[in-house]
């Protein structure tokens, strides 16, 4: 692996979103994943080498080490905000044609639920895996899910609940999607998420980290 994408592996890995950025305190003043991409980029390595060699490998290094207690909430926030900057860049190509996704994926909050911070994790570690997601924010319901896979015919679906009180909407959804869209992939997580739950309510796949999720669609995709 080149320098350059040797040290935007590490920026990933342990967060370092730019130059200016004080976090992680060993790597200040170091160029960070938002320069070393754009630096990858000028130098002339592809897009797809960047995203596929360099990119996805760190974040999944990320993930394992959060669903192994290894890292915390801020430390993975700060990765996946690393991996957003580098992303800024990389962009255009998908834009172009020139680098292909790996699919795309609809996410949102169940109806009657505000909470988006563990919903914005798992969006920010599947787009780092390499999918284009479709953040539908929170408070959504049947209705707005259903419009979307209209819109996004192929997508999976992913849902995310933190309150008991509302998360029996899951079910109301997941029951409406299926009906419409029986071959629709739905995965579930939130804190009082369980696969116990998931099962009853037929969804396809139960996760309670963000890691787990990205690896369910890469083994649908592949
Ligand atoms: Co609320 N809240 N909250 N809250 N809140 C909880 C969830 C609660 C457990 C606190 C408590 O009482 N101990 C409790 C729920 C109790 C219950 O239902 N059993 C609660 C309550 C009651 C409420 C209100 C009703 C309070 C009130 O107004 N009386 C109210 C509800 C508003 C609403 O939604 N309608 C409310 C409001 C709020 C704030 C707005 C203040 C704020 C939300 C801010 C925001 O999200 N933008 C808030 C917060 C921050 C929390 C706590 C403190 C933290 C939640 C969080 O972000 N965790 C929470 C208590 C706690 O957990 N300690 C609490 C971090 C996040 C990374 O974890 O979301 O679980 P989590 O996501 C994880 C996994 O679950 C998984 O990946 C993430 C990373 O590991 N995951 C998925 C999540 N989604 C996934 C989807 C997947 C796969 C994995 O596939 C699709």
């Amino acid at each position: 692996m080149s320098d350059i994408l040797s040290k935007l592996a590490l920026c990933i890995e342990f967060g370092k979103i730019n130059k200016s950025s004080p976090y992680p305190p060993n790597m200040k003043d170091q160029e960070g994943a938002d320069e070393l991409t754009k630096k990858a980029l000028e130098s002339g390595i592809k897009p797809n080498e960047i995203l596929e060699n360099t990119l996805i490998p760190a974040m999944e290094i990320v993930g394992n080490k959060f669903s192994r207690n290894e890292i915390y909430v801020p430390q993975m926030l700060m990765s996946s905000k690393a991996m957003h900057n580098a992303m800024i860049h990389i962009k255009p190509y998908f834009e172009s044609g020139e680098t292909k996704r790996k699919g795309t994926f609809i996410i949102g909050t169940v109806s009657g639920d505000l909470h988006d911070i563990g919903k914005n994790l798992v969006s920010m570690m599947i787009e780092g895996g390499g999918w284009e997601v479709i953040d539908l924010g929170v408070d959504v319901g049947e209705k707005k899910f259903i419009e979307a896979i209209r819109t996004y015919p192929n997508a999976a679906i992913g849902m995310s609940a933190l309150l008991t009180t509302t998360m029996q909407n899951m079910e109301k959804i997941v029951y409406a999607l299926k009906e419409k869209y029986p071959d629709s992939k739905i995965l579930v997580g939130g804190a009082p998420v369980t696969q116990d739950y998931c099962d009853k309510i037929g969804a396809d796949f139960y996760s309670p980290d963000p890691q787990g999720a990205v690896n369910y669609l890469k083994q649908i995709a592949s």
